[in-house]
């Protein structure tokens, strides 16, 4: 039988097949062949004897895979940041965008929380960049549609700090509190629900989205510091104008990048925080070796 596995904790998976949603555990070969079922493949499993118990027997090719959210086979990822508590983090937004750039998994960026702080300013500089940029209030209801809209026909991931609102917007589309139904929540130490596995959602037929534990901190080491640039999308067709083969776009004169923003192309806030995510990786670069 094939289906989808649409959950994971620990080593129980929950896979939908046409008929059924049923539990499964994978093979012990997979932890030898290092490589583990995820949220979003498609698999091949069998039934144990007279139960509902099912075992993956095979996992289906992948079209992609992220590590962090650990999901595979997506079209986008969602990227969210809330106008207020916790406050806009743009360098991990940047940090975030670089990496979907990488993997050449188109990025849309939410803005939610819009009931508790004004966010034009960062919708602009975005949409400028070229991201589809919503902006949402998953408490009063605003910008559901336009969500709803972007993930039709597609398996969406929602990305983003903890707290930042990834469970309430998919409540928000159900109009149910389906993430917060038992085990995917666990009270943490404020007394709030925080999702602690990824789990994705049926929206409709063709839709899925997973929502996935929030973070703090992101890792992109899987960028070369010389390939950082390309991963800046408004960077790209300026790096040909810089003089020198090979250009950091940070010490050097003549680069096409700083002159893009002196002409107003390239806002000095990414051109920042490319920089920072620059040194970030060349620190790592050094410790490699
Ligand atoms: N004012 C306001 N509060 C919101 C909004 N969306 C979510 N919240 C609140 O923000 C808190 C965190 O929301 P969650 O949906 O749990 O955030 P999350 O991103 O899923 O967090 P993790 O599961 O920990 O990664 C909750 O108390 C929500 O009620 C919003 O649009 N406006
Ligand atoms: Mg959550
Ligand atoms: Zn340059």
């Amino acid at each position: 039988m094939e289906g989808l596995i649409i959950g994971n904790i620990s080593n129980t998976y929950k896979i939908k097949s046409k008929q059924n949603i049923y539990e499964a555990y994978a093979r012990g070969k997979f932890k030898n062949d290092d490589i583990t079922p995820l949220v979003g493949d498609g698999v091949e499993f069998s039934l144990l004897d007279n139960s509902q118990q099912a075992v993956i027997e095979n996992i289906l090719p992948r079209k992609n895979s992220l590590k962090r959210p650990k999901v595979s086979n997506i079209d986008q990822i969602l990227f969210i940041v809330s106008a207020k508590h916790p406050k806009p983090d743009l360098l991990m937004l940047d940090k975030q965008l670089a990496y979907a750039e990488f993997l050449n998994i188109e990025p849309v960026i939410i803005i939610n929380k819009i009931d508790l702080a004004d966010c034009e300013q960062i919708k602009e500089l975005y949409t400028k960049v070229g991201y589809k940029t919503i902006i949402t209030s998953a408490k009063e209801k605003i910008g559901i549609g336009d969500v709803k809209q972007v993930l039709k026909n597609k398996t969406s991931v929602f990305s983003g700090n903890s707290g930042v609102g990834k469970s309430s917007i998919i409540n928000a589309i159900f109009d149910t509190n389906k993430t917060e139904e038992g085990e995917v929540s666990k009270k943490n130490k404020k007394g709030k629900n925080t999702t602690t596995d990824t789990k994705l959602y049926e929206i409709e037929e063709n839709t899925y989205i997973a929502d996935t534990p929030g973070f703090s901190s992101f890792e992109i080491t899987e960028i070369e510091t010389t390939n950082l640039a390309e991963c800046f999308r408004e960077f790209k067709p300026q790096i040909a104008n810089c003089e020198f083969v090979g250009c950091t776009h940070i010490k050097e004169e003549k680069c096409g990048i700083k002159n893009a923003i002196k002409e107003g192309k390239i806002s000095q806030e990414r051109y920042e925080n490319y920089c920072k995510i620059y040194e970030e990786l060349k620190d790592k670069e050094k410790h490699r070796w």
